[in-house]
């Protein structure tokens, strides 16, 4: 009767709000795990009755399947609370716990279902006021607006900044971001692009002209409280953005500029302020083209006034997904901005910021991976299909848990970043430490980008055709998934970003990659039946310093075709070694060693084995284009 009573609640919320909206006003509170075990083996006991109830009694009930319903997100994470366990100390473990179960029910209670609402209201475009004048408004939901302070409120960019936890912050606030996430309805990117500011204000060393900005983006006030946009793409190039800058600045009497362009892509287009990238015009009113002619400014968006500073939005975009959150096409005329890096630097500055908007947006694939695969182990507990629950099917298990080892290795990869970045930004860094963290961004950028979106897809499936019901809301974490390998630099952009920092560095950030992957293999020499794990990763590791030392002389072209594969190879490796060494640790369990043992049997070093393909030789080279074109009247011209 009970369990009746709140599948009708459920259906009732459910035709209105989506599962995620319908899970907070059920008013069940918090689920625990262990009242969710009974109500399972009370699920299991009721399959075989309903199994025997008359089809037509069972075709009146209003509900035929019961929806998935996770609960405190940060208690049902096992790896998570065993990484924090791991590496946080006593203290800091203790204190932080308590804060993320507190934080877990306020996403299941409160945050969540904002988040809905954000889906279901987004964004829309004011250009005109009754009157006719031109007001250029975008006009975003009161749940977005609570959003902000909420994020304020948790500090989700402070914490990073007030360094409570000393090297530990970032990983607190990686967390934090990572919970909140699939939960935030969007607001995760607007906070990536603030944290970027942030670390782009403090790595200039906080200058007088920008620490009220600064005050404003680490805020906790939610009055006080701004955020930042990111305003780099333009019509000519998102990837290329040393050549498709067109935006010139004009140096003013007061030493500021006012900037003239047009910005193509501008997300979160409703922020206080932004930094974009402008080329200085000289007294001819000449500009220096590529990269060295590229200077980085900030400009608030709006005056005292809340005038837009010399800004036309000329409109919203039409997005596949993140459509909680307004992105614009925006006419710089005249926008009144304060030149923040030395002339012609702006790329290398704002790689501070596109640095940690990388890192967000792992923390973004990561929960998203995680969400699908909390919501689609729920439904194997309560679907019944071909006689028995999903979860009593061996190839479904099968399935599921396959995500579930690539979601292992995507966190630990995450942390791993954080953990680093914690360490470089309270001095803690080696030389080593560092060159890590510069391979490790683009590489896990652009390899759990590709995770999220087949685990989204994977996962989506595994509802069968209810997963492709619009409100049930998982087509919405699909589409707002799909992103996460575009923006921030495409999977090839940032393939080539880790050989730019292979250059950078002369090669020795390869050395430190093996160095460090073989002082994890050795935390599990004690370690039995870690020990295939480990021979593969140690054949890998052999197999790609073979294909290090044979690209040396082979040149620029054949590495930058093989930058994909190598960039996996790296991605593969590195999170081989982080889930044995968490497999390794004292106190492990039998599924961190069988996460491990998995992870490590796929291929570990696809560029070598691609290598041996002949893949990147000129003559393969050349039939690519001759594959891609066949038929086609280009292909005739080849
Ligand atoms: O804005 C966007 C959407 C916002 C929404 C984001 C929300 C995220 C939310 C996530 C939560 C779920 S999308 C815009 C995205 N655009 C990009 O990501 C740009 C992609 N393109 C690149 O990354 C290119 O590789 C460029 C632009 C960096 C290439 O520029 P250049 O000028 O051709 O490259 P150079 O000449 O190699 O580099 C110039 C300098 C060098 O320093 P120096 O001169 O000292 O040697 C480089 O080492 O910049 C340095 N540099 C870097 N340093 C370049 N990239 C980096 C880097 N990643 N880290 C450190």
């Amino acid at each position: 009767m009970f369990t009746l009573a709140l599948c009708r609640l459920g259906a009732t919320c459910r035709l209105r709000h989506g599962w995620d909206r319908c899970q907070a006003c059920n008013c069940r509170g918090f689920s625990t795990t262990a009242r969710q075990g009974q109500r399972v083996s009370l699920q299991e006991k009721q399959v075989g009755a309903d199994l025997e109830m008359p089809v037509a009694r069972r075709e009146a009930e209003t509900l035929f399947q019961e929806r998935p319903e996770p609960g405190n997100q940060y208690l049902e994470d096992a790896l998570l609370r065993s990484y924090l366990e791991a590496h946080l100390p006593p203290k800091v473990l203790e204190e932080v716990s308590q804060e993320l179960e507190g934080f877990g029910n306020r996403l299941l209670t409160k945050i969540r279902p904002l988040g809905w609402e954000c889906e279901l209201n987004p964004p829309v475009f004011r250009q005109y006021d009754a009157w006719g004048q031109r007001v250029d408004h975008i006009v975003t939901c009161s749940a977005w607006k609570r959003m902000k302070e909420i994020a304020a409120e948790e500090g989700l960019v402070a914490e990073a900044y007030e360094r409570r936890y000393s090297n530990w912050s970032r990983v607190h606030q990686a967390v934090k971001l990572y919970l909140f996430s699939t939960a935030s309805g969007g607001f995760n990117c607007p906070l990536a692009m603030t944290d970027g500011a942030a670390k782009v204000i403090e790595s200039l060393g906080v200058p007088a002209s920008l620490k009220n900005a600064f005050d404003h983006l680490t805020s906790r006030d939610p009055r006080k409280f701004w955020t930042s946009g990111q305003w780099m793409t333009e019509r000519r190039g998102g990837s290329d953005v040393a050549n498709g800058t067109e935006t010139v600045a004009r140096k003013q009497p007061d030493g500021t500029y006012h900037l003239y362009g047009f910005k193509w892509f501008t997300s979160a287009a409703d922020s206080d302020m932004a930094l974009t990238l402008a080329r200085i015009e000289d007294a001819e009113g000449h500009v220096k083209q590529g990269s060295g002619g590229l200077s980085l400014f900030f400009l608030r968006v709006r005056d005292e006034e809340e005038k837009l500073n010399g800004i036309q939005v000329q409109r919203l975009k039409a997005k596949l997904g993140t459509r909680q959150m307004a992105t614009a096409e925006l006419w710089l005329n005249g926008a009144k901005a304060e030149l923040i890096s030395a002339e012609g630097r702006g790329v290398a500055s704002i790689s501070n910021m596109l640095n940690i908007t990388r890192i967000h947006n792992v923390i973004g694939a990561v929960a998203s991976m995680r969400r699908m695969i909390s919501l689609s182990r729920q439904y194997a507990l309560k679907r019944v299909a071909f006689g028995k629950l999903l979860k009593d099917h061996p190839l479904h298990m099968q399935t599921i848990a396959r995500m579930e080892v690539q979601t292992r290795g995507a966190f630990l990869l995450l942390m791993e970043m954080a953990r680093l970045l914690g360490l470089a930004e309270t001095n803690m860094a080696s030389e080593q430490d560092q060159l890590l963290l510069r391979l490790l961004v683009p590489v896990a950028k652009l390899y759990t980008g590709k995770q999220a979106s087949a685990i989204a897809i994977e996962a989506m499936e595994s509802f069968g055709g209810q997963g492709y019901m619009e409100d049930t809301g998982l087509p919405v974490i699909v589409r707002d998934t799909l992103v996460l390998s575009i923006w921030e630099g495409t999977t090839n952009v940032l393939s080539l970003d880790v050989l730019r920092s292979l250059a950078k560095s002369q090669g020795q950030v390869m050395a430190v990659f093996f160095s460090t992957v073989q002082n994890k293999l050795g935390l599990a020499s004690s370690s039995a039946e870690l020990q295939p794990a480990v021979q593969f990763v140690q054949d890998a590791a052999g197999r790609l310093a073979r294909f290090c030392q044979g690209a040396a002389s082979e040149g620029a072209a054949p590495m930058e075709l093989a930058a994909r594969d190598f960039s996996y190879s790296l991605a593969r490796i590195y999170a081989g070694a982080l889930l044995i060494e968490h497999a390794a640790r004292p106190g492990s369990s039998c599924v961190d060693v069988c996460a491990a043992q998995r992870w490590c049997r796929q291929e570990l070093c696809p560029v070598a084995a691609e290598l041996g393909n002949g893949s990147y030789s000129a003559e393969e080279s050349s039939l690519d284009s001759a594959l891609v074109y066949a038929g086609s009247p280009a292909g005739s011209r080849l």
